[in-house]
């Protein structure tokens, strides 16, 4: 053994003959210039040690290598660049053998392709995740990897962006052997050294042969452009990654190579890329609140739900999964019948799927009980209520679950829109009280906006981001104000759609212009999806506060009131004959519009899709400012995750915040102010918009600053 040579963030120490090399970058190993310059370093060094026979890379904590270092995408290029990093491992005239734990992803796993021998542990994940980031493998992934396993399975790895176990790498040819234990540096070693007993000479993944069947090669990628045509719609990179495995597979891999740095260039200038960088640390953020440097969540072992409807059986199965056992509250045994039904409905599906044994349901629900006495609820660390969504019935059942809950049990309410604080009055205890919004189905849905009252402790929002965490939400933390973050800025771009409906688009023309953005669906089919009765019932209620001056538009209600409530009655927006899922035009709903449009003295006028998405964007992102400006979300990003996570919005596009700096926060104002001469009382600019945009400023300066 001789003496270490710390160089950064790369360590290199020699035993016996191999020259171990540790990469030792916290948190994740981020092949950031230092870890690069380290690597490069290291071949060096064992390249003129006549005492080194082979090369061992291992990475330092819970992974090999996360993969590049996305802080540093945007910013201009630190040399060495990753792919010459990886031509320089590979073609070492040592064995270089990379033993593989935690995550090996991206350019982690083009680092150990790079290498010519991979030792995988049980617990590493070998994936190519650049595509959820807009972008493809730029270090020699899409040449090396279907030259080893092929083009069908590399493509399915890089199209997928989901990670492969050591298992199934091993079986592909991705890794050569799994090794057992938890220690890479022992595993590594171990096989480095059978390899250097046998003889092993490097072996480069550039001459693998898996594409040597050109025909079947093309035709897989043929295949892969298909099945992917409607999953990826709007996207920009799949289709790079289809043209740089043609490359593969057509030309010789120097060539290969250029290409794939011609094509990833393209998709690291995109805007996509850039708003999908944001989502990814958008989504990290989230959970850092001001609250947590505070308190610590308080004990959370055992959780009521209050109520057994569409919602309260979503909760309930929601943290089932999460290995939590659950009491059920109902008033009658009929409506607890119902509820335990709908839960066991979810896993019934599953297991007809074979997505779940039959087992494992049954360990699910044996941590389900119902009861219809608020009593059973006593024990409980969090009780969430999901009854109906009026202030009598909520105030009610926190005035018994008062009784009831044991000290220290936090109460959360699942209102949607409603008064935390009004609701967190009707106990002793206010500051046990939060709002913990979950959207529907509430078992797949990942956000949690987590509604902080005016006296609600530290500890009781700890505890609701401890449940989202256990959960595997995303958990926003909110303000109280109607609607908190996401349904109140919904209902403002909502508005603006109606405007638009009554001044002379069609429903139809809407929802294509909200998809043609990138949007799964428009928001009359939203609607239609949702029940029109649930948006009606809160316009009710706002009726008497409404603002006399703010125009109002009529044509839902007029649909509501003729019972089409959407798909659950077959008819809303759209037609759904015979239980359809895929609405159709109706010229009955033209025509409701038409007279309400005479009813009103409005001259219909045409609006493109581009006037549409204007309109829509620039509404959401005024009220969005206005959200910020009164403290009512944390951060920009945080309205950003509530849309990507919550609404719909597409991804690649990093949330309304992040589009509105990228189409620039003066041109956006400009459009309000533009609008504003129709229609003053609506299009009121956001005094943080003005701000912002005239001081040259973008929303992503307020990230940095939260
Ligand atoms: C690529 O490789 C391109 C190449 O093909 C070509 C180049 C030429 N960089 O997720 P966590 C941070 S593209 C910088 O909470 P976990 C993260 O922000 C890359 N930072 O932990 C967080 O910071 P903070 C392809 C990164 O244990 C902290 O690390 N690779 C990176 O739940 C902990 O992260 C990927 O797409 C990064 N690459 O999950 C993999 N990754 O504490 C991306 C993480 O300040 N990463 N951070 O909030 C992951 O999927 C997960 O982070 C991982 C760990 C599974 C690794």
């Amino acid at each position: 053994m001789t003496a270490s040579v710390p160089a950064g963030a790369v360590h290199t120490r020699r035993d016996g003959d191999v020259l171990v090399v540790t990469i030792d970058h916290p948190p994740v190993n981020a092949l950031s210039a230092d870890v690069r310059a380290g690597l490069a370093r290291a071949i060096d060094q064992a390249g003129g040690d006549p005492q080194v026979r082979a090369v061992l890379l291992t990475g330092a904590g819970n992974n090999f290598i996360a993969g590049a270092d996305i802080r540093e995408f945007g910013k201009p290029p630190r040399p060495p660049a990753l792919p010459d990093v990886c031509n320089q491992i590979e073609a070492c005239a040592k064995p270089v053998v990379a033993a593989l734990h935690g995550a090996a992803l991206g350019g982690g796993l083009e680092v150990a392709l790079a290498a010519h021998y991979r030792v995988a542990l049980p617990n590493a994940k070998l994936g190519l995740p650049e595509v959820t980031l807009g972008l493809l493998p730029g270090a020699g992934g899409t040449q090396r990897t279907p030259r080893l396993i092929g083009a069908a399975a590399a493509l399915d790895l890089m199209l997928s962006g989901k990670p492969m176990t050591a298992q199934a790498a091993v079986a592909a040819g991705l890794a050569d052997e799994q090794a057992s234990g938890a220690d890479p540096l022992a595993a590594g070693l171990d096989y480095t050294r059978r390899l250097l007993a046998q003889g092993a000479k490097p072996r480069r993944s550039r001459d693998g042969q898996a594409l040597a069947d050109k025909a079947a090669s093309l035709a897989a990628i043929h295949a892969a452009g298909q099945r992917i045509a409607a999953s990826t719609r709007g996207l920009f990179s799949p289709a790079k990654i289809l043209d740089a495995v043609r490359a593969a597979v057509e030309q010789p891999f120097d060539e290969g190579l250029r290409a794939e740095r011609a094509l990833f260039l393209q998709c690291l200038d995109s805007p996509q890329r850039a708003g999908l960088i944001h989502a990814f640390f958008a989504e990290r953020e989230t959970a850092k609140i001001p609250e947590l440097k505070q308190a610590k969540p308080r004990r959370l072992d055992s959780v009521g739900v209050i109520g057994g409807g569409t919602m309260g059986a979503g909760i309930a199965v929601a943290v089932l999964d999460a290995g939590l056992p659950v009491v059920m509250v109902e008033q009658d045994e009929a409506a607890l019948a119902r509820g335990r039904q709908r839960v066991e409905h979810v896993y019934d599906l599953l297991v007809g799927k074979g997505r779940m044994s039959a087992d494992e349901r049954a360990a699910r629900l044996a941590r389900f009980t119902g009861a219809t006495d608020y009593a059973a609820l006593g024990e409980a660390d969090l009780i969430i209520e999901a009854v109906f969504e009026d202030m009598d019935v909520k105030r009610a059942v926190f005035a018994q679950l008062d009784r009831v809950a044991k000290p220290g049990a936090v109460l959360a309410t699942n209102t949607s829109y409603l008064d935390v604080d009004r609701i967190a009055q009707a106990t002793r205890g206010p500051a046990d009280v939060l709002g913990l919004h979950f959207f529907s189905p509430a078992n797949i849905m990942k956000l949690l906006e987590v509604v902080v009252g005016r006296q609600t402790a530290a500890d009781t929002v700890a505890t609701g981001f401890e449940l989202a965490r256990r959960l595997r939400k995303i958990p926003v933390r909110a303000g109280v104000c109607d609607g908190f973050i996401g349904n109140r800025i919904l209902a403002v771009h909502r508005q603006a759609a109606d405007m638009m409906m009554e001044d002379g688009a069609s429903p139809y023309e809407i929802d294509a212009a909200v998809r043609d953005f990138g949007y799964p669906m428009g928001p009359y089919q939203m609607v239609d999806l949702a029940g029109g009765d649930i948006g009606w019932a809160t316009r009710k209620r706002r009726a008497a506060t409404r603002d006399p001056a703010l125009r109002y538009v009529q044509i839902p209600d007029r649909l509501c009131e003729r019972g089409w409530f959407g798909q659950k009655t077959g008819r809303g927006f759209y037609l759904y004959p015979d239980g359809a899922r895929q609405g159709t035009p109706d010229p009955e709903v033209l025509a409701i519009i038409d007279a309400e449009r005479q009813r009103a003295g409005v001259t219909p006028r045409p609006f493109s899709a581009e006037d549409i998405q204007r309109r829509y964007l620039a509404a959401m992102i005024n009220e969005a400012a206005n959200v910020l400006h009164q403290g009512i979300a944390l951060r920009p990003s945080d309205i950003d995750m509530v849309f990507l996570s919550g609404y719909g919005f597409p991804r690649y596009r990093g949330g309304p915040m992040h589009y509105a700096d990228r189409v620039g926060l003066a041109n956006v104002l400009a459009d309000i102010r533009a609008f504003a001469k129709e229609d003053p009382a609506f299009w009121k600019p956001s005094p943080l918009l003005v701000e912002l945009a005239e001081s040259g400023r973008d929303f992503a300066s307020l990230n940095q600053a939260a």
